[in-house]
């Protein structure tokens, strides 16, 4: 018998996948203590965008969900998803925050950290990975899958013991596109277990139906552990469901030991719980079964969705999932995965819309070809660097050797209304949306029962208007401004830099330019 383990990501990647990870901490809490005695290998609950949403739109403190989970969670491990030196933000921070957002994460609950960087570009992973060890953390180290020509079999083996050499404690396929066919996963997981022999784990969603296929043959090929989700959050953009991966591996060598009737019993909770809310379920959409041509992650698409039709252009998908290749060639093949997934999906959107392919550029992309994300995994197209950042070279050491320390400036900011080291840390990845949580907090209106939406944050305004440029200085006239305005909105993309016949505009998310 060799029994494949299983991880829940209910709480994680599957509410951020489908429900716009709106899923709150009350919402968890009933049903803990049951998950926790399903037998799972880990339960991923913590991270990716779940920090984010909780401060930005739930009003919820991300640590204290955490600290309530631990409270309830005894037998199974807690997992949480980090973006590598980004963390559980959309740029690169210092080392010094890092270590200290890695340390208090450990400090208040979580037992294993998966750990990933965008460009498998193994020099971001190094701190973090170090910091985990230290902290006392089981070290997951992810290779991020995608399909490219660069990206080969041994792209993945040189990565993989790259990272094992550094210390992981286990290595995870991340599969975030649904585009790890079964015989794929076969012959890598194969290959790692043979070259490595360390525990592998692999990490799929459904979108065009891929996964359950992958993960059959992965538990051939001797894989430890597969993630999975419970039936009314899986399918579609998440996870496949528990209920059939268990089924499928029952009389089996690869029998997973989970009870069926446990993890309905528990679905019941959720399929209650997304009624009450007015979550759609999983389904798979014609355009995710074109994944392998776009490559696009489900939970992307549906953003890319609402994009488009807030700019009344929704029949323009076609020709966004057509752009989105070519950018992602022009840029050197980026995996598409948080952050490059808004980088490029963001620059492929203006690229249709605005009729003019490059002529806008956002703050991101920039920063992207300057080389602040790490090294793409080929070449940039000469022409198109060209175009974005003129004859700038590129900066080809590790970016955060660049960043100054931000602890003790956190410190110093946040003193008048820092009341822990959670607070501090909160501050300095995310400045503005911690200030705003705790002016909230000290007015006792959190946490917000309403879901905010990103809509409201951004309002034109004339202190937009870069020092003594008045509007009618620019040929690009406001409504065009507040249709760009509305396209970053829903992306990650915090700036917009762009050149009107001649005059730099800068637009910003938060009323400031
Ligand atoms: C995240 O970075 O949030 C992913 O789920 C990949």
């Amino acid at each position: 018998m060799k029994p494949v383990k299983i991880t829940d990501t209910t709480l994680r990647d599957a509410h951020q996948s489908l429900w716009a990870t709106r899923m709150r901490t009350e919402d968890m809490l009933p049903i803990l203590e049951e998950i926790d005695e399903a037998g799972f290998f880990s339960l991923e609950v913590w991270g990716g965008a779940t920090f984010d949403v909780c401060l930005r739109f739930l009003g919820e403190d991300p640590w204290e969900r955490l600290r309530e989970i631990k409270r309830r969670v005894h037998k199974t491990p807690l997992q949480m998803l980090l973006r590598a030196q980004s963390l559980v933000g959309y740029q690169h921070y210092p080392d010094d925050v890092v270590r200290e957002f890695v340390s208090l994460s450990v400090k208040n609950g979580i037992d294993i950290i998966r750990i990933f960087d965008a460009l498998n570009d193994v020099r971001n992973m190094v701190v973090p990975m170090e910091a985990a060890k230290k902290a006392g953390a089981h070290v997951q180290a992810s290779v991020v899958y995608t399909i490219s020509p660069v990206h080969t079999i041994e792209h993945y083996l040189e990565t993989a013991t790259a990272l094992a050499e550094l210390g992981a404690d286990s290595i995870c396929i991340k599969d975030m596109a649904g585009l790890l066919t079964p015989f794929k996963a076969y012959e890598l997981v194969s290959l790692l277990k043979k070259e490595l022999g360390i525990m592998i784990h692999l990490h799929s969603h459904y979108i065009g139906g891929m996964a359950v296929g992958a993960y059959l043959k992965a538990a051939e090929a001797g894989v430890d552990v597969i993630d999975t989700a419970s039936v009314p959050l899986a399918f579609g953009a998440s996870q496949p469901p528990v209920e059939t991966v268990v089924r499928a591996f029952q009389d089996s060598a690869y029998d997973t030991g989970l009870n069926l009737r446990n993890l309905f019993h528990i679905a019941k909770y959720f399929e209650a719980l997304r009624k009450s809310r007015g979550f759609e379920r999983g389904i798979t959409r014609i355009s995710d079964m074109r994944v392998f041509e776009h490559q696009v992650p489900g939970g992307m698409i549906s953003n890319l969705v609402s994009q488009l039709e807030e700019q009344r252009a929704l029949e323009r998908i076609h020709d966004v999932l057509d752009e989105i290749p070519k950018v992602r060639a022009e840029l050197g093949y980026p995996p598409l995965v948080t952050p490059t997934s808004q980088i490029v999906g963001t620059q492929a959107v203006l690229n249709v819309l605005s009729g003019a392919r490059y002529k806008l550029v956002p703050g991101e992309v920039k920063a992207y070809v300057r080389g602040l994300y790490g090294r793409p995994p080929a070449s940039i197209n000469p022409e198109i660097q060209k175009k974005i950042i003129g004859d700038e070279e590129p900066m080809t050491v590790r970016p955060a050797d660049k960043l100054e320390p931000g602890m003790e400036k956190a410190k110093r900011d946040s003193s008048g209304f820092a009341h822990s080291p959670e607070d501090v840390i909160n501050f300095a990845i995310f400045p503005q949306i911690a200030r705003k949580f705790y002016e909230e907090r000290k007015q006792g209106v959190l946490p917000k029962k309403e879901i905010q939406s990103t809509a409201n944050e951004t309002k034109l305004t004339k202190e937009m208007w870069p020092t003594g440029l008045s509007k009618e200085d620019s040929k690009m006239n406001l409504n065009e401004i507040k249709e760009l305005i509305k396209i970053i909105d829903k992306t990650e993309i915090s700036e917009l830099n762009l050149e009107s016949d001649g005059v730099k505009i800068c637009i910003r998310k938060g009323a400031n330019a």
